[in-house]
């Protein structure tokens, strides 16, 4: 059952693709207290067991419960414990306990969420303005709570089968040279591939659209070359448009009136990576279907995949940014004076980085431009939040009518619910912190909640330099996630699986993430089109077994099975909780697969480096092939079953 409140004048975000009448001018809802004075306050009493669910891309727990966070999309490259906020925002939760009940905030705004951190036992969502649609969704379990939620969202977006190949990407590939050298030695050493990204460096001086005729000659025929080695080579467009005379995109928008506005009317300038640039106004639908079509400039070189990256949107500085820096420094110089800070420089520091963090992402100037929506002005930090979905809503729909029988690869970094129709999403800048392993894991089935299926986390990590053992333990949890991909940031250390010692390792566990695909394409095409969740805490499958629902380390994958990787360092194994029955299954180098019945209950496992273990429930089975080098070489004819005997499985795609 599902319910809609309405609450003051809301902006439309089309979250919700569902015709659902709203009830209007309540003072009071049945399941919590509402005040509508001083903005918008839910407040719900939570009983002692229940957990919460949701939030999608959201710090810390699969169980919310214990901290607060707060919807806002940022891009913040660090990841640590008490963040509240990351690139996305999923206003969805359940609370399951006795009672199973979704709320869905469709408010595209800062909005946050106290989950038992003021009060242990009070729900508060809280924003400063009663303006929003509430979706109350009551269910008898919460997986059917989300599957109802999932109905009025629409179907998510379905990525190309060669998505689920392995990726590398790397922020520094300067020249068609390195891409090649890449392809070449993941080839060689026969560890599959089906992906190489192309981020910012492949561009003009950042342009949108452009590529660097000298370091990618005949980027069309690189495009075809690369494609002939079963390559598909996947460019990131980020949010902001270089401001140059002559370039025709920024030309054309300023023209056509399709970038964001200050309240003069005059285009917002904000400073990213090509210097100073304009945001394409993409809540606008004018501005949207043009900013998308300019995708057909790569996809008629032959590209099929993009990932959508700064569009929280990211600003480094604008020029309010930089009279502000400028008048800390004067201040400073006031406040030391000029002949001490010369005499002993050192006793005086300049807090250059925390004055650097302030102009950053700074909320006011989220408030000094405007979206042109249907003719009305809205001032961004009103709708700031839906920035990303639009961008990649854009690039969406645009794809779709360039070709419209074709599946193209789409991901974006900053997103709310509604995108999930359009696009996946991977999870920003993560570290090389086994911590973030875990995180990757909870993260997961949060985003299936709110339609986002097509998702994955920076493998090995984006910051800071990777180990061996650490790449290769997060990549045997990216076996299964369906975006599978190794990106790190400029200067870390090198991490294509080449660079490391032992390669058959990473041919290994990368080969068992190609035997299983048609499993996992087919879990993931059977998600979508049942508004299913591909990954499962336990607890929404035994909900009255308190061990499972505490579990936070294990996920349920598909109908079939379990995932429980190893994530920490110096370890032959780790401790596994069994709600019931399961084969163990182990995949060994040598190519073949350990099996064991495990009972209910608590086991240690052991899983060496180079094994990816897996968990196949109490009477199923899974299709699993032969390795392949690509996704187009898999031979479905080796397809046979692993698990159970007596089992069927049917395959999906
Ligand atoms: O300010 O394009 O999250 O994946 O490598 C950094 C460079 C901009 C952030 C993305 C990351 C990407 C990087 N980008």
């Amino acid at each position: 059952m599902v319910e809609k409140y309405l609450f003051g004048s809301p902006f439309e975000t089309e979250a919700v693709t569902e015709q659902i009448p709203a009830v209007s001018d309540i003072g009071a809802i049945p399941y919590g207290k509402i005040s509508v004075e001083n903005g918008f306050c839910f407040q719900y009493q939570m009983e002692d067991t229940d957990v919460i669910y949701g939030l999608g891309e959201a710090n810390r727990g699969i169980n919310k419960r214990g901290y607060k966070y707060v919807s806002h999309c940022t891009d913040d490259p660090n990841h640590t414990e008490e963040k509240t906020s990351l690139y996305g925002a999923h206003n969805f939760i359940v609370v399951s306990g006795k009672q199973h009940i979704g709320f869905f905030f469709d408010y595209p705004s800062t909005i946050s969420f106290d989950i038992g951190y003021t009060k242990q036992d009070l729900l508060t969502i809280s924003c400063s303005r009663a303006d929003l649609y509430l979706y109350v969704i009551i269910g008898e379990s919460a997986y059917d709570v989300v599957k109802q939620f999932r109905k009025i969202i629409g179907k998510s977006y379905v990525a190309p089968k060669y998505a689920f190949g392995f990726g590398q990407s790397r922020w520094g590939y300067k020249s068609a040279a390195d891409i090649e050298t890449v392809v070449q030695r993941y080839r060689e050493n026969q560890v599959p591939i089906d992906m190489v990204y192309l981020d910012i460096d492949y561009m003009q001086d950042y342009k949108d659209f452009t590529v660097n005729e000298e370091r990618f000659p005949a980027f069309g025929q690189f495009v075809q070359e690369m494609k002939d080695k079963k390559i598909h080579l996947i460019p990131i467009i980020d949010a902001g448009v270089k401001i140059e005379k002559g370039y025709d995109i920024y030309e054309e928008g300023v023209e056509k009136g399709y970038f964001c506005k200050r309240e003069d009317g005059s285009e917002f300038v904000a400073s990213v990576w090509p210097g100073w640039t304009h945001f394409p106004d993409v809540l606008n639908p004018d501005a949207r279907a043009w900013f998308g079509g300019k995708y057909e400039i790569l996809t008629s070189l032959g590209i099929d995949g993009f990932w959508n990256d700064m569009n929280e949107p990211a600003i480094f500085y604008t020029e309010e940014g930089i009279r502000a820096l400028n008048q800390a420094i004067v201040e400073h110089v006031k406040t030391f004076g000029i002949d001490k800070m010369i005499d002993n420089p050192d006793a005086i520091p300049f807090d250059a980085r925390g004055i650097l963090e302030q102009i950053q992402n700074n909320s006011e100037d989220y408030k000094r431009f405007y979206h042109n929506v249907n003719g009305k002005m809205v001032r961004h930090d009103l709708v700031h939040n839906l920035f990303g979905y639009n961008m990649t809503r854009a690039a969406g729909e645009a794809l779709k009518k360039i070709a419209p029988d074709k599946k193209m690869l789409l991901f974006s970094r900053s997103s709310y619910i509604g995108m999930h129709r359009y696009g996946g999403i991977w999870t920003g800048d993560n570290q090389s912190w086994w911590s973030h392993i875990l995180l990757n894991l909870k993260m997961m089935p949060s985003l299936n909640m709110c339609g986002f299926l097509y998702t994955g986390a920076d493998l090995g990590g984006f910051g800071s330099d990777t180990t061996r053992d650490l790449l290769l333990r997060w990549l045997a949890l990216g076996v299964f996630t369906p975006l599978m991909r190794n990106h790190t940031a400029l200067g870390t250390r090198e991490q294509e699986c080449y660079q490391f010692e032992q390669i058959e390792d990473f041919r290994h566990v990368i080969g068992v993430r190609y035997r299983l695909i048609p499993y996992l394409y087919s879990t993931y095409i059977k998600s979508v089109q049942q508004d299913a969740m591909y990954f499962r805490p336990l607890g929404f499958d035994f909900a009255e077994d308190r061990r499972a629902v505490e579990t936070e380390d294990q996920l349920l994958l598909g109908d079939e099975a379990m995932i429980a990787p190893v994530y920490t360092q110096n370890v032959s194994g780790r401790t596994i909780y069994l709600p019931e029955e399961m084969m163990f299954v182990k995949f060994l180098p040598d190519g073949t697969i350990h099996e064991e019945i495990l009972a209910q209950g608590t086991h240690y496992v052991e899983v060496a480096l180079n094994e990816v273990p897996l968990f196949i429930r109490k009477g199923k089975c899974i299709p699993i092939v032969d390795v392949a080098q690509n996704v187009d070489a898999i031979d479905i004819s080796t397809m046979k079953y692993l698990g159970y005997d007596g089992a069927a499985y049917t395959l999906a795609e």
